[in-house]
């Protein structure tokens, strides 16, 4: 049976998963979610995924959720084109960079991208505050609907955001750092490490932020390489979403001045 996905074009955990099977050349059915009309909240979503988040994989009845454990399921179930490395300690450097993700920096991506952009969609949506109440009542986690209600009124006055900036901003040092040594995040072969980060950082490209990386060309050149591999445009490109392009790129440009501001608060407080 072919392999279904619960996803999200531009999801950036769902790009990933993408990414990963298309990499593989695994044939999957997609059934696509619109999460801002609320798809995620569904009762037919819902009974596949309690929490409400995409992606979910679904193997002939085995119902996988958690974008890294979708991710390493294909590693140990498909053959072929491994993307895990042999060697054990560059094995656990790889799981780092995925533990990082869920440790906080999945958080980061999401709060710098409803702080900038995406926090209009769903306030042009759901005009007066009892409609957009409503759409937050029906998020499972306390903790995400808590996210909701500082990140939709705050934008990029909240605190969250200027925390995700300095947490990417570590993450932007320790990836130069990484990739002035070997080609790819976890050595010298492409890894699962890869694929995940790519959409964490076309992400800041996408909101106009590819300045942080000037001065970093590992950076650059590692992403250039990963935009180059044919699955980048079946999992990603093919995927784009040109609406949710045009605002982020929009609201990027008008927050601009306020990410340089707390980036060189950063620099000073360091
Ligand atoms: N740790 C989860 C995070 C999943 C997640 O946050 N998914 C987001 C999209 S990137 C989502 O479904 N959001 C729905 C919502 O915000 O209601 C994973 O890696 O799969």
């Amino acid at each position: 049976m072919m392999l279904e996905l619960y996803h999200n074009d531009m999801s950036v955990c769902a790009q990933k998963v993408r990414l990963v099977l298309e990499y593989k050349g695994i044939p999957w059915q997609g059934h696509h979610l619109n999460l801002r009309a609320g798809d995620q909240f569904k009762p037919s979503f819902r009974q596949i995924n309690a929490k409400g988040l995409v992606p979910v994989l679904v193997d002939d009845g085995a119902v996988i959720t958690e974008s890294n454990a979708i991710i390493e399921y294909l590693e140990d179930t498909v053959e072929g084109h491994p993307l895990r490395p042999v060697d054990a300690a560059l094995r656990a450097k790889m799981r780092g960079w995925l533990i990082r993700l869920d440790a906080g920096l999945h958080e980061h991506v999401a709060a710098i991208s409803f702080c900038v952009a995406f926090r209009h969609q769903l306030l042009q949506r759901y005009p007066d505050t009892e409609q957009i109440e409503r759409f937050i009542d029906q998020i499972p986690d306390p903790g995400r609907a808590g996210f909701m209600r500082d990140v939709l009124p705050n934008g990029v006055a909240s605190k969250r955001f200027s925390l995700a900036l300095y947490s990417y901003n570590q993450l932007l040092a320790d990836m130069d750092d990484a990739l002035q040594q070997r080609a790819w995040l976890a050595g010298d072969q492409l890894s699962l490490a890869d694929f995940s980060y790519v959409p964490y950082i076309d992400r800041l490209d996408q909101l106009q932020l590819s300045f942080w990386w000037r001065d970093r060309p590992a950076i650059a050149d590692w992403l250039e390489r990963m935009r180059g591999l044919p699955a980048y445009g079946t999992a990603i490109q093919q995927w784009n979403n040109n609406d949710y392009l045009q605002l982020m790129a929009g609201h990027g440009r008008e927050s601009a001045p306020e990410v340089q501001r707390v980036l060189a608060a950063l620099v000073t407080e360091a």
